[in-house]
């Protein structure tokens, strides 16, 4: 079906578009200021969830991003559909783009993201991420934001993510 590869072959560029930006930038990962969390790896379906955290949002402020990294250990193609979280009034899958000007934008990542067989899919800073918007109360290090991860053949995957400083 000519419509559905169409669509697909755009989520594919949009992950492997964040993927060569996380090469990119693997090199200063030795930022001392970036947070080392073991997240709470999930196995479900063949599905791993790792490296799962919310940086504290800033003093007053109702959005945070939330990262993970999604391993899919199994045979089966699978796909991220969206996110859904009871801590938050507005959770959406994000990805950041450069326009031709040079200005780098979040933009929703509509179609969600596909999860191939075997392969694995990071979100990280200035990549893909999970945006939560109208954070319920103020989230602190230390504290747990709960998240569900709804995939199409997985189903729903919740998920706790620590809290870690900014
Ligand atoms: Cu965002």
């Amino acid at each position: 079906m000519m419509g559905k590869s169409g669509v697909r072959g755009i989520g594919v560029v949009s992950v492997l578009a964040t993927l060569s930006i996380l090469a990119g930038t693997m090199g200063t990962a030795a930022d001392p200021a970036e947070p080392v969390s073991p997240g709470i790896p999930v196995v479900d379906s063949g599905l791993r969830i790792s490296s799962a955290f919310m940086p504290a949002p800033i003093a007053g402020g109702a959005s945070g991003a939330a990262y993970m990294v999604i391993e899919n250990r199994s045979e089966m193609d699978d796909w991220l559909l969206a996110v859904r979280s009871a801590d938050a009034g507005r959770a959406q899958l994000h990805n950041h783009v450069e326009t031709d000007d040079g200005i780098v934008m979040m933009r929703p990542l509509e179609n969600g993201v596909p999860v191939p067989a075997g392969g694995t899919v990071t979100f990280a800073r200035g990549g893909m991420h999970v945006m939560l918007m109208r954070l319920k109360h103020r989230f602190n290090p230390g504290d747990t934001l709960k998240l569900t991860l709804v995939f199409r053949s997985a189903g729903d995957i919740p998920i706790e993510l620590p809290v870690v400083p900014r």
